[in-house]
């Protein structure tokens, strides 16, 4: 890996805001391909053939010929090659995986749902609000009961688990969530916010820098 041999296929979505945020933290460059998913990009043969489930983010580095999708994995990529942010030794590593696979196998689909039935809809489905709302709730109390007792979600260091966290949980506005509960996650987002690297990585996932 090396910073020319760095493409990044995304798109200003919480998933797609993790890798630049990344990217940035650790000092890489990259050349970057807005997708837009309002015109189904992410759809296309093209687009397929780097992800045949056509999402974003994908990552291509083309030093070591790897096309990578799903942003956990992407995260760890670059966290394992740069020596970084993955967690120092084993049992650290292991709970920067624990709170990777909690983010993408439930934060996500969770939130996601919350704000396909806030937003899609024309007419509102209570019985799914009031599901992925209920659920959605529970999962910041799970955060924010880890983040009384520590700094970061998998202890005292910053890692990409933060990052890939931080991206969802900052969306409880547009979800309507009220996280007044949440203090230590109210207190770890604006930590996260005022990071340089995450706010170059969210003007570049937007499109401003
Ligand atoms: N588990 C995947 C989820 C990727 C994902 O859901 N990407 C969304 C944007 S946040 C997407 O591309 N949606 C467009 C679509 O499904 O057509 C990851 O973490 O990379």
């Amino acid at each position: 890996m090396n910073a020319a041999s760095l493409h990044l296929y995304t798109a200003d979505t919480p998933n797609g805001q993790k890798i630049p945020i990344a990217l940035e933290e650790l000092g890489l460059g990259y050349t970057l391909t807005h997708i837009d998913l309002n015109k189904g990009e992410q759809k296309t043969a093209d687009f397929l053939a780097l992800n045949p489930n056509g999402k974003i983010p994908v990552l291509i580095d083309s030093a070591n010929g790897v096309t990578l999708f799903e942003s956990a994995v992407i995260l760890t990529y670059l966290a394992d090659q740069r020596g970084s942010l993955g967690g120092e030794g084993q049992a650290e590593r292991l709970l920067v995986q624990q709170w990777l696979a909690f983010q993408i196998a439930s934060v996500g689909p969770m939130l996601g749902q919350l704000w396909w039935f806030r937003h899609v809809p024309p007419t509102a489905n209570e019985q799914a609000l009031e599901r992925y709302r209920r659920e959605s709730m529970r999962l910041y109390e799970v955060v924010n009961s880890q983040l009384v007792s520590r700094d970061y979600i998998a202890g005292e260091r910053y890692t990409i688990a933060d990052i890939a966290l931080f991206t969802w949980l900052r969306t409880y506005e547009e979800l309507d969530l009220d996280i007044s509960p949440f203090p230590a996650v109210r207190a770890w987002l604006n930590k996260l916010a005022q990071r340089p690297a995450v706010k170059r990585g969210l003007a570049k996932s937007r499109q401003e820098a």
